[in-house]
């Protein structure tokens, strides 16, 4: 097809179209922000993984609301839900990314960064697409409550990970994020970390009475079902680190129409 564009309009076509897909270049500029000290164990690392969850965990597959898609947690309503507590630090560690690179949306942006921090912090590749839209209404928010609270055990756990369409297997796959980060008193109202090495990716259980488990995490070990597949993990690194990057990934996906198509295929 002809067209009446010169050589120079082309080029500037080019250049703004490799600018507005260079996710490298965000992934870079998440990379320099991971370093922090002075914060937590000196990584956002941790935090910037809990928000790229809270952001898709609202999903319910039933109504198909909620999910990554939207980036509702600009507003009030979800911000102020108290299992978003604390996830303001990963916003605003962020909002200068969002500044340099304004054509990449605060949903996709969110969950690139959860994935750039479990990969630095020696964890797995978890598969990651673009495409993400901004929701620009409060009234676009699912409703608060959605998220699980840490002092429920396996019957709370599977109620609200089923809801986003999880098998067992993913679900134990998933908890093993629990080895990074820390709980923050004045955050959730627990305390500490769960392993010696909190801004580093493992399969390490630790049953140590000195470190912190969840209610919730202790699920896993006191569920039959769910202990037996700790166990192939706990034993197998490779296989967790793959279930753990689909697992996750699929969490990233909850809620995501491209081009007017649910759920993307990764
Ligand atoms: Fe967490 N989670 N999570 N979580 N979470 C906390 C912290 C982190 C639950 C509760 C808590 C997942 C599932 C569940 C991370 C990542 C994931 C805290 C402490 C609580 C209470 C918050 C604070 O005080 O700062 C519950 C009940 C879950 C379902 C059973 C996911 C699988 C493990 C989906 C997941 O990826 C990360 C990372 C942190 C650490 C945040 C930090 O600031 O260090």
């Amino acid at each position: 097809r002809k067209t009446n564009l010169g050589v120079q309009d082309k080029c500037d076509f080019l250049e703004y179209y490799w600018e507005r897909t260079n996710y490298n270049a965000v992934r870079d500029s998440i990379k320099q922000i991971l370093p922090q000290p002075g914060y937590d164990d000196g990584s956002t690392g941790p935090v910037l993984v809990r928000l790229a969850w809270h952001a898709a965990g609202t999903y319910d597959m039933h109504t198909n609301t909620g999910g990554s898609n939207g980036a509702t947690m600009r507003f009030a309503m979800e911000a102020s839900d108290p299992a978003n507590a604390g996830l303001e630090y990963a916003r605003k560690f962020l909002e200068p990314i969002k500044h340099k690179f304004p054509w990449i949306s605060y949903a996709d942006l969110w969950t690139l960064a959860g994935v750039v921090a479990i990969e630095e912090m020696g964890g797995p590749v978890v598969p990651w697409k673009p495409g993400r839209t901004d929701k620009t209404q409060e009234s676009d928010c699912p409703p608060n409550g959605r998220l699980p609270d840490a002092a429920h055990t396996q019957q709370h756990i599977r109620d609200v990970f089923y809801r986003m369409g999880f098998t067992d297997r993913e679900i134990v796959a998933l908890m093993g994020a629990h080895t990074i980060g820390r709980c923050h008193k004045d955050r959730s109202g627990y305390d500490g970390p769960w392993t010696y090495t909190p801004t580093r990716f493992s399969n390490q259980l630790d049953e140590d009475d000195e470190l912190m488990m969840l209610p919730a995490d202790m699920a896993l070990i006191i569920d039959p079902k769910f202990r037996e597949i700790v166990n192939i993990y706990a034993q197998d690194k490779k296989a967790f680190f793959n279930d753990f990057a689909s697992a996750f990934g699929k969490l990233l996906e909850l809620g995501v129409t491209r081009n007017g198509n649910d759920v993307a295929k990764l």
